[in-house]
């Protein structure tokens, strides 16, 4: 008899609505902070690679963007690069709220599983925020909506059935090779993650329309071996002039506090200290400039 297990892999996408909690339950996973997350919904803009190493298992998680009916240019974009993902899954990861279900997102990812013919886990997020008996009528009900391979209920913020979800996820893949060498966790620059955090800091930190207004790019990081530190100088681009004076804040408050808690993030990322510049610029309009959303890297 062949008791030898074989070893398992794949491209797992993870797609749901807007602010289901994608991007913290993939940090969760990975025990650490790929994805930026806050309270407003669209936080995700791209799609993030993020590798989770089991002993007998590799998943390649694919965060994206919450899908959503998407008005405007920017967000028609981010919800395409949602829906490309899936076409480069071994399997799907559907996300739900349990405390908040959005019907209309919920329902257009719906439909689009249904034409991939693809496999899919439903992990029931936030349970933290039910009654436990909202939960059992809950799971039948989209137990009726899809032929799930498994349906977990999940807590991402509070790591409840963490290690159920990752089993049911490896029941379901193939077997493969190890696509990651077992020391990396992304393929993405800290360079790229150094902005992220920044514009997380945006949102967490402003109101209103700003997060939405805002991209951020890295003009330069520069490593200074000599002086164990990283040198790095960023732009935060809003679309009207009337938004510099909100990012930029009372005696330059508000771009200080930005400052401040993107630098203490990127420093426990790099490991080192960082010496974190910043600048406003408007970029007039350009959340409806495809040429200057894809310059931002979207
Ligand atoms: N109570 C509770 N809150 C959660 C849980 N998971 C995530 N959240 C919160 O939900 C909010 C959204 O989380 P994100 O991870 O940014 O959500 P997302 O699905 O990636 O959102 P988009 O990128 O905008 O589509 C944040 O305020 C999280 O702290 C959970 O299990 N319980
Ligand atoms: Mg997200």
């Amino acid at each position: 008899m062949n008791t030898k297990t074989s070893f398992k892999s794949g491209f797992v996408a993870i797609v749901g609505a807007p602010n289901v909690g994608k991007s913290t339950l993939l940090n969760q996973l990975l025990g650490q902070k790929v994805a930026i997350t806050s309270e407003k919904a669209q936080t995700t803009r791209n799609r993030i690679l993020g590798v989770a190493h089991l002993p007998q298992a590799q998943l390649i998680f694919l965060d994206t963007p919450g899908i959503h009916r998407a008005k405007g240019p920017l967000n028609v974009r981010i919800v395409d690069v949602a829906l490309k993902v899936l076409g480069a899954a071994d399997l799907v990861l559907f996300i739900a709220d349990a405390a908040s279900p959005d019907k209309a997102a919920d329902q257009i990812i719906l439909q689009s599983l249904k034409k991939k013919n693809l496999p899919v886990v439903l992990a029931i997020n936030k349970v933290d925020l039910v009654k436990k008996r909202k939960l059992l009528p809950l799971m039948d009900r989209w137990r009726n909506a899809y032929p799930f391979k498994a349906i977990v209920p999940i807590s991402a913020l509070e790591r409840i059935q963490m290690d159920e979800l990752l089993a049911e996820m490896v029941a379901v893949l193939p077997e493969g090779p190890k696509y990651y060498p077992d020391d990396s966790v992304t393929d993405m620059p800290e360079r790229f993650i150094a902005a992220e955090m920044i514009r997380e800091k945006v949102f967490r930190l402003t109101g209103e329309e700003i997060p939405y207004a805002v991209a951020v790019t890295v003009e330069s990081f520069k490593e200074r071996p000599e002086k164990n530190l990283i040198d790095i100088q960023a732009t935060i681009h809003v679309e009207r002039e009337s938004q510099k004076p909100i990012i930029i804040g009372k005696g330059g408050g508000m771009l200080k506090r930005i400052g401040t808690h993107a630098r203490e993030e990127i420093e426990h990322m790099v490991g080192c200290k960082v010496f974190l510049t910043l600048w406003v610029r408007v970029q007039k309009n350009w959340t409806r400039d495809t040429g200057a959303i894809r310059r931002f890297g979207y």
